[in-house]
């Protein structure tokens, strides 16, 4: 049989540089290597820093998934130095990171994950009416209309007869994979252009409570958004209905454009829902404390291990579990390359052994990428959407199994179909959908404690090093948009001496480990439709984006003091 070696680098409309290489056999995928080419090592960054400073360098991790770093790295420094936060500083963190899941869940499936099913080329074919009548059928969005439909369709009809497609340019328009009729398609790509806008109104919520978007401010011990009613530059009656409309708007776009669209395109697409599942073992952290961190039993989405598929178990994690394995990725490890190392005595080292030019096929190397390899008790697993919903749906959340119900009914199609490419895209609207409905929730505790006269946001107990002990260790755990993220801190003499994280996107972007076990974007693909096209590997792309991932936070990206970026860059 002819073996194609196909090649996809970069893989567009994800963070950061992510190279997918697979073996195809007449168009079958027969083996497959997911790579991240670039290493900046924000683990090295952080060493003898003072440890109330660590959440504003890992939250520039990433410019995606902001807020989630910087959480995790507030919630490592708490557990190690046992502070505890105010009831309004946990809300708090909960809206701006529910919040952040909304706006990072939409952005996925209209801007870098909906064009592998919307042709938009042909949604210049549609009838606007037709459309309009489609929409109007599936939701009481206000602009469903002709005249709206129409004005899209001239406005990218602009953009194609002036020979630039600007945002739209190089999709891999007429591939005979694409499904819909091209009044769907005209319907994906209007709400695609009205999600621009809706996603930067809605996100303001970070500016008033952390000042800024990306990456608003935190605080060790709380937060600091200070509550005054009878002040103006402070969280006050004005700025909380202001928050309380941001969050009105998220859930009216998710619950009348986003839900009723995904479930339209699904429908279309129902092929996918065999195919893309992978390893089949899912972890969730767990997220979204109602009272304290520490109690996981308040997690709104649970904690949970589910291992070969099997959901009618859910079993409980344990982080001493985790372990990072390097043996095919560009680090060494003092104690040998074999051995798998707990997060908290991680060890970041890096080896460049690969290629000197970017042509060199990686999947003839034995080690191939900058991502490490994390195994819980020696398994590789998916996290993210999928995971947390399955998680969820196992463990009996009942809003999350009507959903998951409503789905499935809708598609006909059974619980089996969760596992696949099209269950990790649908299981990202299930969850946008809880969040977006909880956002309320939160908003309403907070307003009924500030009514109370709790305005409470910070704990200053343990500010000063001098109340520290010599030496402490912390974990911070938090489920991010893409997944399980854990950071684990070493305290000594008031400074990190080690700072380890390992993010959603290198559970699944994880290369082989020391058994050789692929990771869950590798076992994805050998699961996937053959390629139609290896010239154009449609299919490749729509397995890959529906993890949504992020080789930035996964190798941890930033460059604050010249780590030897250039020195090791696949060039
Ligand atoms: Ni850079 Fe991130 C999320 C984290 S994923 S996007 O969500 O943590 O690796
Ligand atoms: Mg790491």
């Amino acid at each position: 049989m002819a073996k194609t070696k196909v090649v996809v680098d970069p893989i567009t409309r994800i963070e950061g540089h992510l190279r997918i290489e697979v073996q195809s056999e007449n168009g079958r995928i027969a083996d497959a290597w997911a790579t991240s080419t670039q290493f900046r090592g924000i683990e090295l960054v952080m060493q003898g820093r003072d440890p109330r400073d660590a959440w504003a360098f890992t939250q520039r991790i990433c410019g995606v998934c902001t807020v989630v770093h910087a959480v995790a790295s507030c919630r490592a420094v708490e557990d190690a130095l046992d502070i505890k936060i105010p009831a309004n500083a946990n809300t708090i963190r909960n809206l701006i990171h529910g919040m952040q899941f909304v706006q990072d869940h939409v952005i996925h499936f209209y801007h870098l994950h909906a064009l592998d099913w919307v042709d938009v080329v042909s949604a210049l074919k549609a009838d606007p009416a037709g459309t309009a009548r489609i929409a109007r059928q599936i939701s009481p969005w206000p602009n469903n209309s002709e005249t709206h439909f129409r004005a899209v369709q001239d406005r990218v009809k602009t953009f194609v007869s002036s020979g630039q497609l600007g945002i739209f340019t190089n999709g891999y328009w007429g591939h005979a994979a694409y499904k819909l009729p091209p009044e769907v398609n005209l319907l994906a790509v209007a709400h695609y252009l009205e999600a621009l806008d809706w996603q930067r109104d809605v996100i303001r919520l970070h500016t008033i409570f952390g000042g800024k978007n990306p990456h608003p401010n935190f605080l060790v011990g709380g937060m600091a958004s200070a509550i005054n009613l009878d002040e103006t530059a402070t969280i006050n009656a004005v700025r909380l209905s202001e928050i309380h409309g941001m969050i009105r708007r998220a859930r009216d776009f998710v619950e009348q454009v986003y839900w009723p669209d995904l479930l339209a395109i699904a429908g279309y697409y129902k092929d996918w829902a065999s195919v893309g599942g992978g390893v089949g073992n899912y972890l969730a952290v767990g997220e979204f404390p109602e009272t304290d961190v520490r109690d996981l039993n308040s997690l709104y989405l649970p904690r949970g291990i589910i291992l070969a598929k099997n959901l009618s178990k859910v079993l409980p994690y344990d982080d001493k579990m985790v372990q990072e394995y390097i043996t095919h990725s560009w680090y060494e490890y003092e104690g040998g390359d074999a051995v798998g190392l707990h997060p908290s005595e991680g060890e970041t080292k890096a080896r460049y052994t690969g290629p000197k030019t970017p042509w060199t096929y990686l999947q003839d190397q034995d080690r191939y990428s900058w991502m490490k390899a994390p195994r819980y008790d020696g398994r590789p697993m998916e996290v993210g959407p999928l995971a947390r919903m399955l998680v969820a749906y196992g463990s009996g959340h009942e809003e999350a199994r009507e959903l998951v119900k409503e789905v499935l009914d809708r598609l006909q199609v059974g619980p089996a179909a969760l596992f696949s490419t099209l269950g990790r895209t649908g299981a990202r609207g299930i969850e946008t959908v809880l969040l977006a409905r909880r956002l309320e929730h939160w908003y309403d505790s907070l307003v009924a404690r500030i009514k109370g006269g709790d305005v409470q946001t910070f704990n200053q107990a343990k500010w000063e090093p001098s109340k520290w002990p010599k030496t402490a260790r912390g974990y911070g755990y938090l489920d991010a948009p893409r997944g399980a993220l854990g950071h684990w801190v070493e305290i000594t003499d008031g400074k990190i001496s080690r700072y380890q994280c390992v993010v959603p996107s290198t559970w699944n972007c994880s290369p082989r480990d020391a058994k050789g076990q692929r990771g869950p974007y590798e076992a994805a693909l050998m699961d996937n439709h053959p390629l139609q096209n290896p010239e154009q590997p449609l299919e490749i792309l729509r397995t890959i984006h529906s993890f949504d991932p992020c080789m930035a936070c996964g190798v941890h990206v930033l460059d604050a003091t010249g780590n030897p970026v250039t020195e090791v860059r696949v060039q």
